[in-house]
């Protein structure tokens, strides 16, 4: 049975509303390869740990199996952990692995919530999968539902052995994204969606997605705010005051969260309190939070 809003608002660290719950999340780094060309990102899997704090980073991608190990040790060091969750390093859907891995976890950790996280490119043609896997929550990164905006925000996909630039890529993503939401959130699971806040590119339009991703049963809503780099190094982070005018004009329209910690693709433990990353994996993992599609 799907978790009501409510029941995820006590048990997941990412569904609280108002106060923090306190509780914890694993990200288990199992899908290494992307379909989109985010102008913001440079993926990347290296254990430059101390000097590479970038989106899409990880310090190592593990396999289906190795996650449900993961995840016991996850779970021992830290009891307050209550939710497995797959944000990346790459895209979640581009490879099997990640439903692989909640198929598994699904039968050894009934109890634990399971926790995805997409670009939504194939969400639309995967739904069935995604709700046969148990997701118990979405998210959705949807950075605009206009293409011209898209546009500056994505610079491309890989779509079917193809690959699609500017406004026709933008489209085809728009499309999937929104199908798939619908789809999956018809099926009772929890979604969420995340935008990237960039002032230059989608501050204004901010409010349309909102507005949009409700209209297709999203719950709740993510505003992350810009790490300027890569292509979209000449944009600005914005700023306290542009994030909660922001969020206070999605407010009208789907509930937003507001305690996000830009986890890594490898994060551990309960957000912004403790982070038992480190001991999980063999080599040190940073303690510097990076964004990534949680
Ligand atoms: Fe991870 Fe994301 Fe699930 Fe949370 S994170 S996949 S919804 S379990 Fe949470 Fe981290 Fe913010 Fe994400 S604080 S980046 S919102
Ligand atoms: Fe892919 Fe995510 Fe990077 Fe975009 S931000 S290119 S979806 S890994």
């Amino acid at each position: 049975m799907p978790k009501t809003f409510e029941q995820l608002s006590r048990a997941h660290p990412c569904f609280a509303l108002g106060a923090k719950n306190n509780k914890g999340r694993v990200h288990l780094p199992v899908s290494p390869g992307c379909n989109l060309l985010c102008r913001f990102c440079q993926r990347d899997v290296n254990e430059n740990y101390d000097t590479d704090h970038r989106p899409g980073v990880s310090g190592k991608v593990i396999s289906p199996d190795e996650a449900v190990e993961v995840l016991r040790r996850a779970i021992r060091l830290c009891p307050d952990i209550t939710v497995a969750g797959i944000a990346g390093p790459g895209d979640t859907l581009a490879t099997p692995y990640a439903l692989e891995t909640f198929r598994k976890i699904r039968r050894e950790f009934p109890d634990i919530l399971r926790c995805m996280s997409t670009n939504g490119l194939l969400l639309n043609e995967q739904a069935k999968e995604v709700i046969d896997a148990g997701i118990d929550t979405l998210t959705v990164t949807v950075n605009a539902v206009d293409p011209d905006i898209l546009s500056q925000v994505n610079a491309g996909i890989v779509w079917h052995g193809r690959i699609y630039t500017g406004r026709e890529a933008s489209t085809i993503l728009i499309e999937n994204q929104l199908k798939g939401i619908e789809k999956v959130a018809k099926a009772g699971i929890t979604v969420k969606v995340n935008t990237v806040l960039i002032p230059e590119i989608n501050a204004k339009h901010v409010p349309e997605v909102a507005m949009q991703v409700a209209s297709r049963g999203a719950q709740l809503y993510n505003i992350i705010p810009l790490i300027p780099q890569h292509e979209l190094d000449w944009c600005t982070r914005p700023d306290c005051a542009l994030i909660n005018r922001t969020r206070q004009q999605a407010e009208r329209y789907i509930r937003v969260f507001r305690h996000c910690q830009h986890c890594r693709a490898d994060a551990a433990g309960i957000p912004g309190q403790t982070d038992v990353s480190k001991q999980l994996y063999i080599k040190p993992v940073t303690l510097e939070n990076t964004f990534s599609h949680g």
